[in-house]
């Protein structure tokens, strides 16, 4: 099947002869050259994990509290029945890859025995005094297979030296003790959060700090050397989606200004530096857990409803599950998860696109349409380079039913689309399914009303550079339970 130029949608003939001579200038004849700014490997890896768990625990589950002052009294911290073991075993059972531990939160107690200050769980009487929040969590990711992230909170409302050089040096040291004593971290979290007031040591004053006084390129060069593999979130790797409720913004780039510059939640188009979003939400009001809170945990449905507009627009979603004063998950999160879990395993069950007969122009053999049904994320599609009209048909098994399309590009060479059409064959004609732009690591898009056809094109209406796509599949949306 070709398509005139005219006839594909939304497509002026100045953009195809732009696209066309980019396209040429490259003059390959097989491998599909990088365009513009690409991932790394760690932040490839990083990508598709997709999904884990959060954990805010502390001393603010004991006073009830969001942002501990920094004044707090260690002996608070005593969970009774805490079991590391089955909290990252309901994480996974949820179907998560992960979780992240805010090993120090704003009120500076650390839940690891430092040796940067007192002001940690060796002064609880937990484990007399023994205990190691971290070490416990590092073991249990390791027994159950997750991977384990840590939360050090840059601001610190306890250290006295906080504004001056004595606390950097000290909070460079508490990064090191948690890159080099706990194993591999696949993420290290630094919270953007400087209210300025706080206990500093009973000062008890407002402290401000210059833009770069943690010296952040320090440290990301000691987690380079300590642990090549972490993705370092809020200082270059990886970037806050925006919200926090998980959701970010579609169109959605992958990419940033120089330095990072720009808007988290959509990203920069065709940016020059990989920076990845992170939709953080918590599965309650709160961060922290609080009795109150036991009635507010947000429904499965809601939960998909995150899904969709985090992860299904090409960011990873952590959600934050937190432990109460026992050191357990209760039981509505719980619940929750493993509705959440069930939703996504209904609708991800079958694709109807799964090998899917594919036609459509190739600019070598390896890069045949064929795979963009072949449910392997590596292999894609492209068409050559002289070839502007990049589209290709679906011919379905036989007549299916679909409400959810996933597009994937191969990200390994940068985020190319800009714009694109799902069309499905109905009553003897094709029709506009849904309009998409971005694609990038990955699109869910809803398009309503289920459709019913044995036919599906796709045109990739506006690419920067030769589209790589490398998955196209369909779903069929769980049956939700009616909004009450
Ligand atoms: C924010 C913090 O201030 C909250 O307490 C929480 O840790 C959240 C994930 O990030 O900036
Ligand atoms: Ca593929």
């Amino acid at each position: 099947m070709t398509l005139l130029p005219t006839q594909m949608p939304g497509v002026s003939m100045l953009f195809l002869v732009a696209v066309v001579s980019i396209w040429a200038a490259w003059g390959g004849d097989g491998d599909v050259a990088p365009f513009g700014v690409v991932p790394h490997e760690r932040q490839v890896a990083w990508q598709r994990l997709e999904y884990y768990g959060f954990v805010h625990f502390g001393l603010n589950t004991w006073t009830d509290r969001e942002w501990g002052y920094g004044d707090e009294d260690p002996k608070l911290f005593n969970p009774s029945a805490f079991d590391a073991r089955s909290i990252v075993r309901h994480f996974k059972e949820a179907g998560m890859k992960g979780m992240i531990l805010t090993a120090k939160h704003h009120d500076g107690f650390c839940l690891w025995p430092t040796r940067t200050m007192k002001h940690n769980i060796s002064k609880s009487p937990w484990k007399n005094g023994r205990g190691d929040v971290v070490r416990e969590f590092a073991n249990a990711c390791r027994a159950e297979g997750l991977k384990l992230g840590i939360y050090v909170s840059p601001w610190d409302r306890r250290h006295p030296e906080y504004g001056r050089e004595g606390y950097v040096k000290d909070f460079h040291e508490q990064i090191r003790e948690i890159l080099s004593g706990y194993g591999p971290l696949f993420e290290i979290w630094f919270d953007g959060a400087n209210g300025g007031d706080g206990y500093y040591g009973g000062a008890k004053e407002t402290r401000k700090i210059p833009a770069d006084y943690y010296r952040f390129p320090e440290v990301v060069e000691m987690v380079r050397r300590l642990q090549p593999d972490c993705v370092v979130w809020g200082a270059g790797d990886a970037r806050w989606g925006g919200s926090e409720q998980g959701h970010v913004v579609y169109p959605h780039w992958h990419t940033m200004g120089e330095n990072g510059a720009g808007n988290g939640a959509t990203g920069v188009r065709l940016g020059s530096r990989w920076i990845p979003a992170e939709g953080d939400t918590s599965i309650r009001p709160g961060w922290f857990w609080h009795e109150r809170e036991d009635g507010k945990v947000k429904s499965p449905e809601k939960l998909l409803q995150v899904w969709f507009d985090c992860v299904g627009r090409g960011a990873n979603l952590i959600l934050n599950v937190p432990p109460d004063r026992d050191g357990r998950l209760r039981k509505p999160d719980v619940d929750s998860l493993m509705g959440f879990r069930k939703l996504r395993d209904e609708m991800f069950a079958t694709n109807v696109a799964h090998r899917a007969k594919v036609s459509g122009p190739a600019r070598a053999a390896g890069f045949s349409p064929a795979n963009v049904t072949d449910d392997d994320i590596e292999t894609y599609w492209a068409p050559p380079e002289s070839e502007a009209q990049a589209v290709i048909e679906l011919t379905l098994p036989g007549r299916v039913t679909f409400d959810v399309i996933r597009l994937r590009e191969q990200i390994r060479l940068g985020q190319r689309v800009e714009a694109f059409v799902v069309e499905a064959w109905m009553d003897g004609e094709y029709t506009q399914v849904f309009e998409g732009q971005t694609i990038g690591h990955q699109i869910l898009a809803r398009v309503g009303a289920p459709v019913t056809t044995n036919r599906l094109r796709l045109c990739i209406t506006r690419s920067a550079a030769v589209p790589c796509i490398s998955e196209l599949s369909l779903f069929k949306m769980p049956a939700l339970p009616v909004a009450r």
